[in-house]
Order: structure tokens, then sequence, then C-alpha cells
């Protein structure tokens, strides 16, 4: 597996607390939040990453979360056409941006709708979770483009699943054959033989970890899920993102790697 070197972030802006959420564990502290995504960027740092900062976005709350406007791979970046009609403004900066770094940009084109948390890629397959986000459409298109470079792809439904904003909440890749799933979508497909890490069902957070060449982040208070990846052989850096979480946020949400 070609490894990450590189990271874009962008800070939470003053109006985080206004943004998108469907979890009630209350208001975020925005000072806090702000500390949080600071040692999350010191993170991503110590896993070898070069960070490009964006500036804050302060039309638009939940622009932290730059995983939903973009997906990045080795062989091409195509934009997003997120879901929610709050967070479509959000690709226009992540397309100058991204200008700057990577050539021949695609887009997701109406009527598909699709976000970047509902991808997850798996060496060179992807997996795309049909979500109240990720529409039909936005799949086929996503499907389309990634043929047409070489990589293979399948759909997991979400759709009918409570608690699940994206298929990445509860899925991700940590490298080798090996994924992260939690009980709710361990049904849902065969995974293409990928050998399984079932978390705890206390623990179903914990899943949406990120795996950056030798390290596993992961989010803390997870001593169960911890354990699991350490009696594996992975580094762990344990991050609290209690801020992030109150607005429906996870650990990838927080940067696009490539
Ligand atoms: C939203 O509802 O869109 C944001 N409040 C949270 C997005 C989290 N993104 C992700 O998991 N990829």
């Amino acid at each position: 597996m070609s490894k990450f070197q590189n990271a874009i972030v962008r800070p939470p802006a003053a109006n985080f607390a206004d943004g998108l959420t469907t979890v009630d564990l209350g208001k975020p502290v925005y000072q806090r939040a702000l500390e949080q995504f600071e040692k999350y960027c010191q993170a991503l740092e110590q896993c070898g990453l070069s960070l490009t900062r964006l500036p804050f976005e302060v039309h638009y709350p939940d622009s932290t979360f730059v995983e939903d406007t973009a997906i990045l791979t080795s062989r091409g970046t195509i934009l997003t056409r997120p879901g929610a009609p709050s967070r479509a403004g959000e690709v226009e900066s992540m397309r100058i941006a991204l200008e700057e770094i990577v050539p021949n940009i695609a887009r997701i084109v109406e009527p598909g709708t699709l976000d970047g948390g509902d991808i997850c890629k798996a060496n060179g397959h992807f997996f795309i979770g049909i979500s109240e986000r990720t529409n039909d459409e936005g799949a086929r298109q996503l499907a389309a483009w990634l043929g047409g470079l070489g990589y293979t792809s399948t759909c997991i439904d979400i759709r009918g699943l409570s608690d699940i904003l994206h298929l990445k909440s509860d899925l991700a890749f940590i490298g080798e054959n090996r994924l992260v799933v939690t009980k709710k979508i361990v049904g849902l497909d065969d995974y293409l033989g990928f050998e399984l890490l079932q978390v705890d069902k206390a623990e179903d957070y914990a899943a949406n970890c990120v795996h950056i060449n030798n390290y596993v982040l992961i989010v803390s208070g997870y001593p169960k899920f911890e354990r699991q990846l350490q009696e594996l052989n992975y580094q762990t850096i344990a991050l609290d993102i209690s801020e992030i979480e109150k607005m429906d946020g996870g650990l990838s949400c927080l940067s696009l790697c490539y």
C-alpha cells in the first residue's frame, strides 16, 4: 500500500456549533474544539504527513469536515456534491484549494449527491455507502469514474440502519487486508474476503479510525478497541474529539489524506 504523505485540513469556524447534528450531546465548546483539532493536526504530523491548512470558512459551520468534499486517490481527484444542502457550498473553496495541488479534477454532478464520508478505500477497491447523503446516482457516477481509473468498487446500502450518518462511521480500512466494522454493518456485505475486525457493540463510535502509515488514530476512551489493535501490533494514537463528536463528526472526516 502506498504511504500517505500529505493531508488537507480546515479548522472549525467560530459558528461550528451551528452545523448539522443528529446526536444529543450538547453544544460544542468552541475553544475546546480548536484545541482538539490542533492535537489532531499534530497527530497527523507525527504520522509523517505535511499539512495544508485551509483558512476558516465562516459561511459553512460544517466545513472542518473536509473529508466530505472530495475523494483523493493516487490516480485522480473528484469533488463531491454533498447531500446536505447547507454543505453544498463547501465544495467551491475545496476546488480552489485542490487546483493548487492536483491536476484534472473531476466532479459529481446533479442529480448525484455524494459525501466523502461514505467512501472507504481499501487497497484498490472502494466501498461506496448509499446513505441519506449519498444517492444511487452519486454512487453510480463515482463508480464509473473509479472504473475509468482502474479501481473497483461496490455499493453498500446503509439507508435501512438508524444511527449511521456515513458508511465510514462504521467501516475503516486499516491496511494489509483488514477492515474495522461494527456489528451493525457486518452482515450487509461480504466485504470481498477482507479480514474483519469487529468492534465491541459498546464501542461503535471507535470504528471510525484512521490508518496512516504505521499508525492508527483512534478516539480515546475505547480501551477494548485499542487493545484489539495493539494485539495486532498496530501503533495507536488516541485523541479526544468530544467536541467534534457533538456535531456528528469522527476522526476521518477532519482530513483529506493523500
Ligand atoms: C454533517 O452532518 O454533515 C456534519 N455535522 C458531520 C459530518 C461528518 N463527516 C464525516 O463523517 N465524514
